[in-house]
């Protein structure tokens, strides 16, 4: 018989950090915020740095000019055409301007407090 304490022991004892992430998503104790960035932009450096000072977990994905990723950054933010493309929890937040404004009016840690 596998409890829920038995099977989370065996997840952090493996070590999985992408498997504990996952759980985390599933259950709701952890957003999931995914930033789309492309080399040397200093926009996408400033939205990851403050994403680092948060202290929240993310995920980054390249998407150069060109890639199947940047179609799909475009896509999912209907219409962004600019690095980053940041969305928290599927919702399109924009990009570094617009993270930053939500920081500044108190709006954006409650994002992070699902
Ligand atoms: N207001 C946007 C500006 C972002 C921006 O201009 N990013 C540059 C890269 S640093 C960009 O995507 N330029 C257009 C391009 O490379 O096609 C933001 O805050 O994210």
């Amino acid at each position: 018989m596998c409890s829920p304490l038995h099977a989370w022991r065996t997840i952090t004892k493996a070590k999985h950090s992408c498997a504990i992430i996952a759980v985390a998503y599933v259950i709701g104790i952890m957003p999931n915020v995914e930033i789309y960035t492309q080399p040397f932009c200093p926009y996408c450096s400033r939205a990851l740095k403050l994403l680092r000072d948060k202290g929240v977990a993310f995920t980054e994905i390249d998407a150069p000019h060109g890639s199947a990723a940047r179609r799909d950054a475009t896509m999912r933010s209907n219409g962004g055409t600019t690095m980053p493309q940041i969305f928290i929890d599927g919702r399109s937040i924009g990009g570094c301007d617009e993270l930053l404004a939500l920081d500044r009016s108190g709006q954006l840690d409650p994002l992070f407090t699902t």
